[in-house]
């Protein structure tokens, strides 16, 4: 799915600001009721985009499982009104969404993390048009990520309410949490284009593939590539093809490079032509039995597993806080992080393309363990079953259009932690493997395991070993010396085991800032300096590891329970982004490596 773009042809119209707002204390009362054919009554102010949780000081509000609503006007220009077609989009909105316009349903989407789109040239007139939209956060088991909910109604809630059960380690933020746009398009247009790239020598190999929709079939297609100077450097003619650069500047960790991809479609003085950009680089990525190389060289992940999670806004896009992160992530020395647990905003793919940050994507297939160990069986009909594998499939299609062109993805993550020792979940997840790999032939595929090597049954379906662990913390706790020898016997087994490159994936020490102990004791700075150091010391010993990304970024919220004060406290970084002792340890071991 295209990014909307403004040009010479195309507009775009921002709804982000404050809507109407009004939580469903019933089981589906705003349905019942058709909230969508009238003017919300009883509203409050909640702004878009945001998580609606940490806003209010409504400890219900906070906590609310079921439907929320929000309402808006949207207003379209006259001068839209002809001759061009009006699409809304939402960048995402957690977890399921109902969209009305005018009291007219128009869209549906299940699934938070991902964009999704509807046509409403017909169905708008020219001024105010009244756009509702129906949010739930309910997730069971044919959702990832997945969960269990009831409708409760006893003597302690003598009116009902709905009991939300997860398997993640992740607040459950929820709403309207990234951008919600009008945009526009001739009638007839470019619908999606898909761009791949190779080297040769020192040329650069673009091989693309144009779709086009609408009124006119017939139009010709042109292309030209420019650099970042805007000069052209290569041009081609039609729908597919392959276009040559001389001597292509290549992107790369660190070091990005990107061209334009600009499409013409129709003859370009004539009134239905159509023109998109697509920002893309040049790039090659290979996997070897111990190495992940980019552009032909060996390149090494340096980096973290990350939320999108902050005060106030929750998961919420913030720009200013994405651009705070990518220079956190500069300055500690890191090169890439993981999506954990979901795809995150287009806007932060967009920053790493430009900033040279080497991303491996991740579907919110998380917590398919019940939280491990002694889980029941977790892949069966009663659970992760055919729903679950349909919608997990339709997330990694969705994924897939929605990133396919941006060369900081270098590698999908199917899945983070799933119960993957059962026989099952080999064949849930040899379907799983097969989607992705007839979407994409450029990338590697991986998903990220936590069972232990012996009963790990799926790795072989990818083709790089990720493991997350925890020694010394969630086994051993607070026993520092034990982790050296488990961690490197363990990387060790891995890779004797499937012959490919190992990346860790997550390792990290709940840590409070500003709690200090000497000699260290778990949840002190020091503790968690000396924890990540004896794991590096570990991964350093092993040549086949190909990197390592610290659980976590930065400190981040989570559901309320006796292991959590306030949240996951692993972080490297505070919540507000400031630096623990273990931010200039790494630092330096990363500037230096
Ligand atoms: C891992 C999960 C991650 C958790 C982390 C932890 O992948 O989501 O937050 O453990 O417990 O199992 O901190």
């Amino acid at each position: 799915m295209l990014y909307p773009i403004e040009n010479e042809i195309r507009q775009v119209k921002s709804l982000d600001g404050i809507w109407r707002f009004k939580k469903d204390n019933q089981m589906e009362q705003g349905f019942e009721e058709k909230w969508y054919e009238k003017p919300l009554k009883g509203f409050s102010d909640m702004p878009v985009p945001a998580s609606y949780n940490d806003i209010t000081t409504d400890k219900e509000l906070r906590d609310h499982v079921g439907w929320v609503w929000y309402e808006t006007d949207a207003v379209i220009p006259r001068s839209w009104m002809k001759d061009q077609r009006i699409v809304i989009r939402f960048g995402s909105v957690t977890q399921h969404a109902v969209v009305y316009l005018n009291g007219e349903e128009i869209a549906r989407h299940k699934g938070g993390f991902l964009p999704f789109e509807a046509d409403i040239t017909d169905k708008v007139h020219e001024g105010k048009n009244r756009l509702t939209v129906a949010v739930s956060n309910l997730l069971d088991w044919s959702c990832i990520p997945s969960g269990e909910y009831k409708f409760v109604k006893n003597w302690l809630y003598p009116e009902g309410h709905w009991e939300q059960e997860y398997f993640f380690d992740f607040f459950n933020y929820s709403g309207i949490h990234r951008p919600v746009r009008l945009y526009t398009t001739p009638l007839s247009y470019v619908s999606d284009v898909t761009v791949k790239t190779t080297i040769e020598g020192t040329d650069g190999i673009v091989s693309y593939e144009i779709e086009t929709a609408g009124a006119s079939s017939e139009q010709p297609v042109h292309v030209v590539i420019r650099d970042e100077q805007g000069e052209v450097v290569a041009h081609g003619e039609g729908q597919k093809g392959k276009i040559i650069i001389n001597n292509a500047h290549l992107w790369g960790p660190g070091a990005a490079y990107l061209y334009q991809f600009d499409i013409t479609y129709g003859e370009n003085s004539a009134e239905n032509t159509d023109h998109y950009t697509l920002p893309f680089g040049v790039r090659t990525i290979e996997v070897t039995e111990k190495e992940f190389k980019i552009n032909g060289k060996r390149f090494y992940f340096k980096g973290f597993g990350k939320h999108e999670d902050s005060d106030i806004r929750g998961k919420g896009l913030d720009q200013a806080l994405n651009v705070r992160d990518a220079e956190l992530l500069k300055w500690m020395g890191a090169n890439s992080f993981r999506t954990s647990h979901y795809p995150y905003s287009e806007e932060m793919m967009q920053l790493a393309d430009r900033q040279g940050f080497v991303i491996i994507d991740e579907v919110p297939a998380v917590g398919m363990n019940l939280f491990i160990p002694n889980a029941p069986d977790v892949f069966t009909p009663e659970r992760v079953n055919e729903k679950t594998l349909e919608h997990h499939k339709t997330v990694l299609r969705e994924l897939y259009q929605r990133d396919k062109n941006h060369p900081c993805v270098v590698m999908w993550s199917v899945t983070n932690e799933p119960h993957s020792s059962e026989e099952s979940a080999r064949t849930y997840f040899t379907e799983v493997v097969k989607q992705i790999r007839s979407l994409d032939d450029t990338r590697p595929v991986t998903g990220v395991m936590c069972v232990d090597v012996q009963e790990d049954n799926i790795s072989q379906l990818f083709d790089v070993v990720c493991i997350n662990r925890y020694f010394a913390w969630y086994l051993h706790t607070g026993r520092i010396e034990t982790i050296y020898p488990m961690m490197k016997k363990d990387l060790e087994d891995w890779h004797a085991k499937y012959h490919k490159p190992v990346i860790v994936t997550e390792y990290g020490a709940d840590t409070i800032a500003g709690m200090h102990k000497l000699p260290e004791v778990i949840f002190s700075e020091e503790y968690q300096v000396s924890y990540l150091e004896e794991n590096n010391r570990a991964i350093d010993s092993c040549d086949f590891v190909a990197g390592e990304h610290i659980w976590a970024f930065a400190d981040f919220m989570t559901s309320f329970g006796l292991r959590r004060i306030d949240g996951n406290k692993k972080g490297i970084f505070t919540r507000q982004r400031q630096p623990k002792a273990a931010a200039f340890a790494i630092r330096k071991r990363w500037l230096e490596k």
